[in-house]
């Protein structure tokens, strides 16, 4: 009896189990990962860096350390104009090949979306036009916003094993709301028109199949942040599953310090009242000109507070002055390998033996 108990018990799990979506299933890996540490990312790290681009195989933040960042971001800015390349001139192609790549190795997928402005047909940076409320049902360019969202779900659907089976990737959409500079921003709509807009954007990814999403919701760091003004944007539970901030580091090292330390005690208390996770979804210092920074500001940060991941943003390979990674030729890139030793920290071999 107690055999055949416990043979039914198994049965239900193995049954459950598969049941579950590839979105279910990353979340429990992701708290899985996070009982174990934080996660360093990067973002475009194995496409492009400050002195090379496009050559396959390498990537700054692994010549610096040995291994590739155990979450990887990519963007797809440009993929509503049916353009092959994204904003930064990589493939889509790239992008898909190198999202198979990082999962199987074990590492975690991010995608942002920088889509051009659908009113004035001018890049995300436009905020004029009236581009959200226009987006939406009824709006001038709802049948346009709508095939663009179509166009997401399809290079979502598109990211696959080479056994056909769906990766699974953290999307952060509408990103850095409480900034005015995207044509999604607080200049631009209304809190409860951009709830409503990022609901519509789920809404359709999911109408067109889209099960494997983890949904983030990342506005910008506000220096004298509240929960009331963290929380404006919120489109609700069940349309967010991990929270974030994009916080880079401007002004004095203290004030970057009791910045992001406040913005992570709001998402620690808001994450935590949720059972969700929470991340720092990009940061930096551009050209990350304090040699030990990654010590001095992120490891602290890594080590007091349970956040899943950091992303640092790109090194770009068309633009100076975007380069908040660390790099072999940069001065900080000692200091990284500290960070690196640390053994709350983790990279893509640290992640790939968590289930
Ligand atoms: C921004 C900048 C831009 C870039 C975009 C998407 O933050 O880095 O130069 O085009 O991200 O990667």
């Amino acid at each position: 009896m107690k055999r055949l108990f416990l043979s039914l018990m198994a049965l239900t799990v193995t049954v459950l189990l598969m049941a579950d979506t590839p979105r279910e299933q990353l979340i429990r890996r992701l708290h899985n990962i996070h009982a174990k540490g934080v996660m360093m990312g990067m973002q475009d790290a194995p496409v492009y860096g400050t002195t090379w681009k496009w050559d396959e195989g390498r990537c700054d933040m692994k010549e610096v350390c040995g291994d590739y960042p155990a979450v990887m971001g990519f963007d797809l800015g440009k993929i509503e104009l049916d353009s092959e390349k994204n904003l930064d001139g990589v493939p889509f192609e790239r992008i898909r090949k190198e999202v198979r790549l990082q999962h199987e190795r074990g590492g975690i997928i991010t995608i942002s979306w920088h889509p051009w402005n659908p009113v004035t047909g001018e890049n995300a940076w436009d905020p004029s036009g009236n581009a959200v409320v226009e987006s939406l049902p009824g709006g001038s360019v709802n049948q346009k916003f709508h095939s663009w969202v179509v166009k997401v779900a399809d290079f979502l659907k598109s990211l696959k094993t080479n056994e056909g089976q769906l990766v699974p990737v953290i999307f952060r959409p509408w990103h850095e709301m409480s900034g005015g500079w995207f044509w999604w921003g607080c200049k631009s709509c209304t809190p409860e028109q951009y709830r409503q807009f990022f609901r519509y954007t789920v809404d359709i990814l999911k109408t067109e199949g889209v099960d494997n999403c983890v949904w983030s919701y990342s506005p910008g760091a506000d220096r004298d942040e509240t929960i009331e003004r963290y929380m404006q944007y919120y489109p609700g539970d069940e349309y967010v599953d991990m929270l974030g901030v994009d916080i880079y580091r401007y002004g004095t090292h203290d004030s970057f310090m009791n910045n992001i330390r406040l913005e992570c005690e709001i998402m620690r208390k808001e994450a935590n009242n949720r059972n969700k996770l929470y991340a720092i979804t990009e940061t930096g210092y551009r050209n990350t000109p304090q040699n030990d920074w990654f010590t001095a500001a992120i490891l602290p940060v890594m080590l007091e507070f349970d956040i899943s991941y950091v992303l640092l943003w790109r090194n770009a390979w068309d633009q100076a002055e975007e380069n908040f990674s660390p790099a072999p030729e940069k001065g900080c890139a000692d200091d990284f390998r500290k960070l690196y030793a640390h053994k709350r920290t983790l990279f893509a071999k640290d992640v790939k033996v968590i289930k």
